[in-house]
C-alpha cells in the first residue's frame, strides 16, 4: 500500500521523539541482537544525515525523563511517519517505550520583515540612503536577497549539529488580562522585535528552530535550541524571561536536555 503524499504549502514537518529503554527486556536479548539494532539505526541515521531534510538525528536524553531522543525532519508527512516507524522497528520488539513526542512544522514568522520594512531601515537606519538613488536600489537588492535566504532557511532549516539539543513546547497566554491574541498586530510585531534582539545576542552560542504546532500538539510552538554548552541554554531562557513576550505571555512545557550522539556512541553511552 502506498501512503498518500502529503506536503505543506510551504515548509517541512518536524517530529521530536523521546523513548525509554526497557532494561529488563534488553538484558534478556540473545547475543548479537543489540548490535544488529545499533547497525540498523546507524544505517538509517547515515542515510538521513542532513543538513537538509529528510534528516534524522539521535540523542541521549540527560536527566532521566527519557533515555533516547530523536529529531526527524521531513518534507512529506508520510515520510516523517515512515521514518518514525523505521526508528521504532530498528529496535528489538518491546524494548522501547515512548515517553514524549512532539509534532510541529516549520513556518515563516507572522512578523516577518517585509520589503517596506527593509526600505524603511535603509532610508531611516544608519545608512540614511535616499529612495530612487542607485545606492538605495543596490542596498535594497542586497537586503532583499538576505531576507529571502533567511526565509528559505526558516522554512527549510539546516540546523547546526552542535553537542546539545534542548527542546520544550511554548504557548502564548490567553488570559483575560494578558491575552496575546487580543493584541493588535503592530503591538505583537514590536514585542517580537525586542525578543529577537535578545535572541541575536546569543549568535554563535545558540542556534534556534521555532516550529509551529497550534492544532498539532500540546503547545503552540516547539522550541529547539542547539548549543555547545548548557549554560548558554540556561542564560538565553533566563534572559528571555525578562522580555515582555516571555515575562507576560510565555507558557512553557517540560524541558528536555539532550546530548547529540551518533547511534554507535549512543549504544556505548547507554551500555546497550
Ligand atoms: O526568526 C527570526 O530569527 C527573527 C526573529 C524571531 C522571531 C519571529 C526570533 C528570534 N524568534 C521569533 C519567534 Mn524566538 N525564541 C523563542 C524562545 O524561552 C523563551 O522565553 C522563549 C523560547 C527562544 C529561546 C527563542 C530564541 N520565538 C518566536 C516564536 C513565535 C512567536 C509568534 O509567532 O508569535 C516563539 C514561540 C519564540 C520563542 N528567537 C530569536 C530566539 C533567538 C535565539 C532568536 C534570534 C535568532 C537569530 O537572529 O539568529
Amino acid at each position: 500500500m502506498a501512503l498518500p503524499s502529503i506536503k505543506l504549502s510551504q515548509g517541512i514537518h518536524v517530529l521530536h521523539l523521546f523513548f525509554q529503554v526497557d532494561r529488563a527486556r534488553w538484558a534478556a536479548l540473545l547475543p548479537g541482537v543489540s548490535t544488529a539494532a545499533r547497525d540498523r539505526l546507524d544505517a538509517l541515521a547515515k542515510k538521513h544525515s542532513g543538513p537538509a531534510a529528510p534528516r534524522l538525528c539521535s540523542y541521549a536524553n540527560v536527566g532521566g525523563k527519557a533515555d533516547i531522543a530523536f529529531m526527524i525532519y521531513a518534507p512529506e508527512l508520510q515520510q516523517l511517519s515512515a521514518l518514525q516507524r523505521d526508528v521504532e522497528l530498528a529496535f528489538p520488539v518491546g524494548a522501547l517505550r515512548l515517553v514524549y513526542s512532539y509534532l510541529s512544522v516549520t513556518e515563516l514568522p507572522e512578523y516577518v520583515t517585509t520589503d517596506d520594512d527593509l526600505k524603511r531601515m535603509i532610508q531611516h537606519g544608519e545608512r540614511k540612503l535616499q529612495p530612487g538613488t542607485p545606492e538605495f536600489d543596490a542596498a535594497f537588492a542586497q537586503a532583499k536577497t538576505r531576507n529571502d535566504e533567511y526565509k528559505h532557511y526558516r522554512l527549510n532549516p539546516e540546523l547546526e549539529d552542535w553537542e546539545i539539543m534542548c527542546f520544550y513546547g511554548m504557548s502564548k497566554k490567553r488570559d483575560l488580562t494578558d491575552n496575546w491574541y487580543m493584541l493588535d498586530f503592530d503591538a505583537r510585531k514590536k514585542l517580537m522585535a525586542s525578543h529577537a534582539k535578545t535572541g541575536r545576542k546569543f549568535a554563535g552560542r545558540i542556534s534556534q528552530l521555532i516550529t509551529g504546532s497550534t492544532g498539532l500538539d500540546e503547545y503552540e510552538w516547539g522550541v529547539t535550541l542547539i548549543a555547545h554548552q548548557l549554560d548558554a541554554v540556561k542564560e538565553i531562557i533566563y534572559e528571555m524571561r525578562f522580555d515582555e513576550v516571555s515575562a507576560r505571555y510565555g507558557e512553557f512545557g517540560p524541558f528536555y536536555i539532550n546530548l547529540r550522539l551518533q547511534p554507535v556512541d549512543l549504544w556505548e553511552h547507554l551500555r546497550l
